[in-house]
């Protein structure tokens, strides 16, 4: 029987370069997002391409009742999930922590921390009933730096760090692998959102260096998932070449 994933976050950029590199691998899909019409879309593609099953479930992570109702509400069969990947994310502005707008503080906090959890909650319980399970958290290098103006996504990352320790920790005695992936800059919708589509702005961010893709950081996950059932990868750091940690990158 093919294997499930379940993606938060597939409508766009590592969420859905991973729902690519799974489907190619076998594995059956459900992918989550607000974006029904990418959701369906990038369905079907996978189901084309690779013949493998995918189910959509449009939900915002932030809504708890939203969270709960869609994942409960899946058949019975996409529940014996193999792994959940929590990538839904987000940030929101670059200010300095005087300046910062609250509802952006808000956005953050209840997408990275909050929605984050509410998946882990509902879909943990489902790995301890089948008897086993990965998690993999999309962390950043912004959860183990701290640089200027990013204040609150920084501690949102950070937190999502402590909490795949915690979780490391809980879940051991169910067999459940935890694995945090915490990558540098990645040229997705990311920096378009975060500066609330200027497309310009968001542009320069990655001028004069090569970032690294989407596609890299799925196979970073994929790296992860793909290790023997004995060995698990607590954390990995995933940079450009050219940038060495939060604040340093070499333009040329
Ligand atoms: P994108 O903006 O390209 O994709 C973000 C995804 O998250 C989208 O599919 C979006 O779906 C989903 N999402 C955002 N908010 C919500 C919400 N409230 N409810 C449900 N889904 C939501 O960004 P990336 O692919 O770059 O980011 C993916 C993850 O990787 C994030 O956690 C980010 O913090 C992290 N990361 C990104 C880095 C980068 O440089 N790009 C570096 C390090 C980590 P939709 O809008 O359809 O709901
Ligand atoms: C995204 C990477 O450097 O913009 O998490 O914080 S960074």
């Amino acid at each position: 029987m093919a294997k499930i994933a379940l993606i938060t976050g597939a409508t766009a950029g590592i969420g859905e370069a991973t729902a690519e590199l799974f489907a190619r691998e076998g594995y059956n899909l459900i992918l989550t997002g607000r974006r029904i019409d990418r959701l369906d879309k990038l369905a079907a593609h996978l189901n084309k391409k690779y013949n493998v099953e995918v189910a959509v479930s449009s939900f915002d992570v932030r809504n708890r009742d939203e969270v709960v109702e869609n994942l409960e509400g899946l058949p019975a069969k996409w529940k014996k999930v193999n792994v959940l990947v929590n990538n839904a994310g987000l940030s929101q502005g670059l200010d300095p922590i005087d300046k910062g707008d609250m509802d952006d503080w808000d956005r953050m906090i209840d997408t990275n921390v909050k929605g984050l959890l509410y998946v882990t909650k509902i879909v943990s319980n489902w790995m301890i009933t089948n008897g086993h399970g990965h998690i993999v958290n999309l962390g950043s290098i912004a959860g183990v730096d701290v640089y200027a103006n990013g204040n609150v996504y920084c501690a949102s990352k950070h937190a999502v760090d402590a909490l795949n320790k915690a979780m490391r920790i809980d879940l051991l005695p169910h067999g459940i692998k935890v694995t945090v992936i915490h990558p540098g800059a990645v040229e997705t919708e990311f920096s378009i959102v975060r500066f609330k589509g200027d497309e310009k702005r968001a542009k320069k961010v990655y001028e004069g260096f090569d970032a690294l893709s989407a596609d890299d950081v799925a196979e970073t996950i994929w790296f992860a998932v793909s290790r023997p059932a004995h060995v698990n990868i607590n954390e990995l750091i995933v940079m450009p070449t050219a940038q060495a940690n939060g604040s340093t990158i070499f333009r040329k």
